[in-house]
């Protein structure tokens, strides 16, 4: 098995630390998506990471796609399950909906800026409805952050959630309209001292 990946991706790291809780703790192979890397064009037409070759050379591409492999192929009870107890999946999945809606809006506004420079995409139409969608889904998640779980092994939304918080800061930590989300980053401080974030907290690339 190969894991394509790059050091800041939100969508790595939600596949990744859900890898490590399903016992699969794979070094990721990292690779440019921006550069296109033989092995990402040859494994993914949409050349983006995160892309897992299975074994049999399988690729799986899209984040939460893997995340319905490992939780198909590596069910509870024998694995821990990313979704939790029948009665929580809804409310699970709608917090992870909320996370993901703004790490995309998160990532598009980092992608939009290589085709708008030197003008800053952040600033048009479309960029403050991105920055709209980042501002509100965390304010919306701040507000529901104490039914996210905080030990234990990590629900989906936790996941997400951490995800979208360590990302914000990372990309947009300095920027006066981030939201104070003390509940998210109370959140963040746990789960990040379990391995499986740990592992895979996002740093820039020298
Ligand atoms: N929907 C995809 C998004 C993956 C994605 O956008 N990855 C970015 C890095 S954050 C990428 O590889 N971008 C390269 C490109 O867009 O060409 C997922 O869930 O995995």
């Amino acid at each position: 098995m190969q894991l394509l990946a790059n050091t800041t991706s939100p969508f790595v790291r939600i596949a990744r630390t859900a890898m490590i809780e399903k016992g699969i703790d794979l070094p990721p192979t990292l690779v440019d998506p921006w550069a296109d890397d033989a092995r990402l064009r040859a494994a993914n037409t949409a050349a983006r990471v995160p892309t897992l070759l299975l074994d049999d050379g399988t690729p799986l591409t899209e984040a939460l796609l893997i995340v319905q492999w490992l939780e198909a192929t590596r069910p509870a009870p024998d694995w821990p399950s990313l979704l939790g107890p029948a009665s929580q999946v809804a409310g699970v999945l709608a917090r992870t909906g909320i996370a993901v809606g703004a790490i995309e809006a998160s990532t598009i506004t980092i992608i939009t800026r290589k085709v708008t420079a030197p003008a800053l995409f952040d600033e048009t139409a479309v960029g403050l409805r991105r920055r709209r969608s980042m501002v509100e889904g965390m304010q919306r998640l701040e507000a529901q952050a104490e039914a996210i779980a905080t030990t234990g092994v990590p629900l989906l939304d936790a996941i997400a959630a951490v995800t979208l918080y360590d990302y914000q800061q990372l990309r947009f930590g300095d920027q006066p309209w981030l939201p104070a989300t003390p509940r998210l980053k109370a959140l963040a401080e746990a789960w990040n001292t379990r391995p499986s974030f740990a592992a895979t907290r996002p740093y820039l690339a020298t």
